[in-house]
Order: C-alpha cells, then sequence, then structure tokens
C-alpha cells in the first residue's frame, strides 16, 4: 500500500464523517457532548426566512445527484398558503456503487435527526418524514432508535425547547425497489401507492406529498445543514470551490487498495482520491471509472485530473451523481460491467413507459448474445440506436440512467465489444444464459 503524501492527507475534511470513528456516537448522549443538537438551539433563535437565507448563501447543492441548490429549492415552498407542508427525506440510497447515506444513518444518525428538525424549522413543516430503503434494517433501526431519544430528550414533538415549534418525525421503511428513490415514486409510495414517477411539474415543491408543498432532500444535503449553522455560510464555502461549495462524502469502490467513504472539499480530483485509498490495488492499472455512481457516464484513465465538482466532472463529459466512484482496472471488462448494470436497470425498471421497460429487455438481450460469443456487428448498431431512443425519451432519470453506461463504453471501448464479436475475448456466458432472453 501506498501512503499519501503529507500534502494529499490535508484535503480530507471531516465535517459529516467526523463522528463516525467515535464509539456510541449514534446514542444521544455521546452526540450532545460531541456539539450535538447545539446548532438547534442557535436555529430555532433564527427567523425561518433567514435560515433559508443562510442555506442559499452557503452555496449547498443537494447531495442526492442532481446538485440543485438546497436554499432555492427551500425557497419555492409557498408561504401563507393555508396548506401543511412536507419535508421528506430521500434515504433510498440504491445507485449502485452509493455507500454514503447508510453509513451516516448507521454512525451518526442523530446529525439527521437534528438537520430534518433545522429544515423543518426553515421551511413551516410540522410532520417530516424519512423514506430509508427496506433493505437497510440496521440504519433504520439505528435511525428509529435516534427519533426516540430526540422525543424523550424534547428535540421532537410539542413546543420543542419551549420554542412554540412542533414536529413529528415518521422513519418509514421502503420495500426495496430502485425507482423509489426517485422522488416522486417516492412519493407515492409514501401515500401507500405503488411507487411510479409523476409528471413534473408541477415539482414536489408546489405539490408533492398529499398534493402539499414539500421539500425532498437528500440524507447527506439535511445532514449538512447543522454544520452550516454552526459554522457559517462563509466557513462552509471555504472548502469546495466557487459554484460547487462545501465537503463532499466520495465512496469509493473496486480495484483500490482502501474502499471506503473519503470526505473532501469539492473539486479533490480521483488522482488524489485514489491516493488517499492508499493506491490501486497491486497489479491493477486503472482502467475505466464512474464519478457518480452506474447511471454517470463512465470516464477513463485519461480523465484521472479530472475535479470532482458539479463543473469539472461536466467539463469531463459526465455527472458528478452521488459521487459514487467506481474504480474498474484493465482486469476488467467494461462490456461485462454494463452487462450487470443493464440486467440491474431492466429488473429495476417500473414498466410505466415503453422506451425503458421495452428498451431494457432487448439491450439486456443483445448482451446476453455478445457475451456468450454470439454477437454481431449490427449488434452493436442495435445497441447504439436502442440507447439512443431512451436517453431523453423516458419518462424519468432510470431510464437514461440505464442507456448511459451503453452509449459511453460504446463510445470508449468500442475494441473490447469488437474482442467478443470477433472471437479474441473468450466468451463469458453460456449458451444456457440465452435461455428465455
Ligand atoms: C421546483 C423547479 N423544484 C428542479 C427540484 C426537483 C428535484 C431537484 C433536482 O434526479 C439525479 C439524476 C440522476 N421548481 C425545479 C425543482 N427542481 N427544478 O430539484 O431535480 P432534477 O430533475 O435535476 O433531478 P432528480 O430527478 O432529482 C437526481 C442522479 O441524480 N443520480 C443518482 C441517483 C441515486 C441516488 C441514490 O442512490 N441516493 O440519489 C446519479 O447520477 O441521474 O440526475 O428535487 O424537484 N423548477
Ligand atoms: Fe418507469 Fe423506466 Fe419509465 Fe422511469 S424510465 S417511468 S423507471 S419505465
Amino acid at each position: 500500500m501506498t501512503q499519501p503524501r503529507p500534502e494529499v492527507l490535508q484535503k480530507l475534511t471531516p465535517v459529516l464523517t467526523k463522528r463516525w470513528l467515535s464509539p456510541d456516537a449514534w446514542r444521544i448522549g455521546v452526540y450532545e457532548r460531541l456539539d450535538g443538537y447545539l446548532a438547534l438551539r442557535k436555529a430555532l433563535d433564527v427567523h425561518p426566512d433567514d435560515l433559508i437565507q443562510l442555506v442559499k448563501d452557503s452555496g449547498l447543492r443537494g447531495r442526492g445527484g442532481a446538485g440543485f441548490p438546497t436554499g432555492l429549492k427551500w425557497g419555492f415552498i409557498p408561504q401563507g398558503d393555508g396548506k401543511p407542508h412536507y419535508l421528506v427525506i430521500n434515504a433510498d440510497e440504491g445507485e449502485p456503487g452509493t455507500c454514503k447515506d447508510l453509513p451516516l444513518m448507521t454512525y451518526d444518525p442523530h446529525s439527521l435527526v437534528e438537520g430534518a428538525i433545522i429544515a423543518s424549522y426553515a421551511i413551516r413543516a410540522n410532520r417530516a418524514y424519512i423514506y430509508i430503503r427496506g433493505e437497510a434494517v440496521h440504519a433504520a433501526r439505528r435511525l428509529r432508535n435516534a427519533v426516540q431519544e430526540a422525543y424523550a430528550k424534547g428535540y421532537l414533538g410539542k413546543n420543542i425547547l419551549g420554542s412554540g415549534f412542533d414536529l413529528d418525525l415518521v422513519v418509514h421503511s421502503g420495500a426495496g425497489a430502485y425507482i423509489c428513490g426517485e422522488e416522486t415514486a417516492l412519493l407515492d409510495s409514501l401515500e401507500g401507492f405503488r411507487g411510479q414517477p409523476r409528471l413534473r411539474p408541477p415539482f414536489p415543491a408546489i405539490a408533492g406529498l398529499y398534493a402539499s408543498p414539500t421539500v425532498v432532500n437528500n440524507v447527506g444535503t439535511i445532514a449538512s445543514v447543522p454544520y452550516i449553522v454552526l459554522g457559517g455560510a462563509d466557513w462552509w464555502k471555504s472548502m469546495g470551490t466557487e459554484k460547487s461549495a462545501g465537503p463532499m462524502i466520495y465512496s469509493l469502490s473496486g480495484r483500490i487498495t482502501n474502499p471506503g467513504q473519503y470526505e473532501c472539499g469539492l473539486g479533490i480530483t480521483l488522482r488524489e482520491l485514489i491516493e488517499l485509498a492508499g493506491g490501486m490495488k497491486p497489479g491493477h492499472n486503472l482502467k475505466f471509472w464512474t464519478p457518480g455512481g452506474s447511471s454517470t457516464p463512465i470516464l477513463t484513465a485519461e480523465h484521472i485530473d479530472t475535479p470532482m465538482d458539479f463543473e469539472g466532472v461536466s467539463a469531463a463529459g459526465s455527472i458528478l451523481g452521488t459521487t459514487a466512484m467506481q474504480i474498474f482496472s484493465d482486469q476488467d471488462c467494461p462490456v461485462y460491467n454494463t452487462w450487470r448494470w443493464l440486467e440491474f436497470y431492466h429488473h429495476e425498471s417500473c414498466g410505466k413507459c415503453t422506451p425503458c421497460r421495452e428498451g431494457n429487455y432487448w439491450m439486456v438481450r443483445t448482451y446476453r448474445r455478445i457475451l456468450a460469443g454470439q454477437g454481431t456487428y449490427k449488434d452493436l448498431d442495435t445497441l447504439q440506436d436502442t440507447a439512443d431512443n431512451i436517453f431523453g425519451r423516458s419518462f424519468c432519470g432510470l431510464g437514461d440512467g440505464a442507456a448511459t453506461p451503453v452509449v459511453s463504453t460504446l463510445k470508449w471501448f468500442r475494441q473490447d465489444y469488437l474482442d467478443y464479436i470477433e472471437g479474441r475475448t473468450a466468451p463469458r456466458l453460456s449458451e444456457k444464459s440465452l435461455v428465455g432472453a
């Protein structure tokens, strides 16, 4: 393992991750001893509009993939409309490779609860929900325990800390459908319906949960709020870049020595992150990687110095997404990996719209054929054509996400496809895998 150089080590900025290694930080007593709930006390003395302005000034952008400005979203909630307002936290972390919210909720659940109370106060919501994916049983248990502890201490419920503000917070476990991470499908699921995306507009900020104004934010977004309240907008902006402010939790997996979460200011490069992670595994050379989960266009070794912020990744032709960086080496096959992702999207497609439902079905069949050594040159055109017809024509982002690795591996690694078709690469799938395909 190579040791990171001191100047690279200094790029670690533990903010949201700072309590993860403190024993029992998930218990309220320990959390309070580590500055927990100080931000809430401070926030309740501030006018809600000033809190929204503070979040705007901090430049905080959504940590769920799209990077939408958080303060702006909060500001969309109509005031004085006589309707209830809701805060819904998207904890349905399911994007392949993404693993930043689950450890946060497991090791530091109170930071999310505290952020939820402050955000609800700012948008004048008296009811908030955390929608957590069904498989995350341990994290959900920790969250439910944290919510109970917060009620017992007067941080939740009626007249919080004597402020006159009331809030109920409910932890709801989904049933394990990836599509329920799409914000409107999540709302349908929370209302008790089958989780399928809704047409936008209207956006949830105008007509969300039970057709009322609703802020839907990712776990990392809401957990950032207490730190901004305590540290101030300028301190938050001192990390990251001008347009991508603050620290970010990067999840690194794959062919690196120490996979895990590394929290650094936005704008750090993949080269530096790999160094922090102890380098590539011995005998492996970087070949391709995802900047933000499998829905984001893959990048190659030549993009190793891309600044990992919203603008930098976009300039390289991809999307920062959830900063789920899956690192693949010269011993990995881009065709095989794209097929694995496609099987996932095919399985998770909700079936509402034809391009995604049918297109994924056909693409999976084509990949299986290529990987079984029965592909043709025409299959490559069919894949490109099918992906082009899914992209931009699907009802929600899942369709685009599925088409993305197909288009980007065809662009960067066409030769790897040809190697299967022309017999230079041995088949990875048996003919049996074509039955029923
Ligand atoms: C009011 C307007 N609100 C936009 C809100 C909107 C949403 C947010 C961003 O997808 C991304 C996607 C995946 N009035 C508004 C407005 N909003 N205009 O702003 O909206 P949008 O449509 O840009 O993105 P989205 O549909 O929320 C999210 C990418 O994330 N992704 C990963 C997802 C996986 C996870 C996970 O596992 N945790 O999140 C990966 O790349 O491709 O680009 O709230 O309502 N005029
Ligand atoms: Fe459902 Fe896929 Fe259409 Fe999204 S793109 S609505 S997941 S079928």
